[in-house]
């Protein structure tokens, strides 16, 4: 919502090959053909987190509904508010560190596990793009810091100022009494997490945040960290997650619940499992904290749940034009 402010493997490849720059960068990342006939359910679908997901979903429905792959449709739609300056925890526009500067976290997973990463990456209005580009053009998943920003630059993006004036003066507002504590789905959880199944039930999710506001200088995430903020499985589903990324990285949240649902539990009630897991391992913290999660499966069934009221998701599919839905919650 607008009020609210608003996550090597070197297969036949020699040492050289990891020269980057001295070395052309070698394809790292082969596309094998799906091994698994898709099995398929309500597709396309695609779901994401908060009220700044309807926009988001809106883009990568039109990739989507005209027989687009997932992959194309979650980049292309969390593109969106990665570039808009009103939501003030993506991208463009995203409130800073407590040092002023805006840190951005993003990863991309497609639907044969291959995957990208960018942490601490400043200067890059696209970071979900920078997290392909890894993943299409390296051997490897994870760029952080100045290499990813180097890497980015090599490869034609453009560096620019992230920090908008309304940004700024939040931030200055903030050093004067500089309280560090997180407040529940105020300011600090509101990253994007994107997951689709396409026309030939194929999945993929990306993942794209400015972090926590004020956060310490070089802190990163769960939305960059594949198995944390973001996780495909083919075979099984997809998830990803938003909120206090540490206690999601704590429990490899979006992979626990791809496992939960491997083993038979519905979306909703993996990531029902996983905030109880949460809230468990940390019960007074979690009176305090936001996650939620958001879940896909291979039969274009979805979930969620979260820790504390107030978390939202939007769905787009054929018999859900861009709704959005309030998550379940624990607490
Ligand atoms: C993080 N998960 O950096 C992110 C924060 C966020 O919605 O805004 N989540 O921990």
């Amino acid at each position: 919502m607008t009020s609210r402010r608003n996550f090597i493997k070197l297969t036949a490849l020699g040492t050289s090959a990891l020269s980057m720059g001295r070395f052309p960068i070698p394809a790292a990342n082969p596309r094998p053909q799906p091994k698994q006939t898709p099995a398929l359910g309500e597709s396309p679908i695609v779901l994401s987190t908060w009220q700044h997901g309807v926009n988001a979903n809106a883009e990568a429905w039109k990739i989507l509904s005209t027989g687009g792959t997932a992959l194309d449709a979650v980049e292309a739609g969390v593109k969106i508010p990665e570039a808009d300056p009103n939501v003030r925890s993506v991208g463009y526009g995203g409130l800073p560190d407590r040092d002023g500067h805006v840190t951005l976290d993003a990863c991309i997973m497609d639907q044969d596990s291959n995957c990208g990463s960018v942490a601490f990456l400043e200067h890059i209005l696209h970071p979900i793009s920078v997290a392909r580009m890894v993943m299409e053009k390296t051997p490897h998943i994870m760029l952080v810091g100045e290499g990813a920003l180097q890497f980015a630059l090599e490869n034609g993006f453009k560096k620019m100022n992230l920090l908008t004036p309304e940004s700024e003066k939040d931030w200055k507002q903030w050093l004067k009494t500089s309280p560090y504590k997180p407040i529940i789905n105020v300011e600090n959880h509101d990253t994007i997490g994107m997951i689709a199944m396409d026309k030939q039930g194929h999945l993929s999710g990306a993942c794209t945040t400015s972090g926590l506001a004020y956060k310490m200088r070089g802190r990163v995430g769960d939305s960059p960290i594949i198995g944390a903020g973001l996780f495909v499985d083919n075979e099984v589903g997809a998830a990803t997650a938003t909120g206090v990324g540490e206690e999601v990285i704590r429990i490899a949240g979006s992979h626990l619940i791809v496992e939960l649902m491997r083993q038979g539990n519905s979306p909703e009630d993996a990531c029902r499992i996983a905030v109880e897991r949460i809230i468990r391992k940390q019960p007074v913290k979690s009176k305090e904290i936001q996650v939620g999660f958001l879940a896909l499966n291979k039969k274009g069934e979805y979930g969620s749940w979260c820790v504390q009221k107030g978390f939202n998701y939007a769905v787009y599919s054929n018999t859900q034009q861009n709704e959005l839905i309030d998550g379940k919650h624990s607490l």
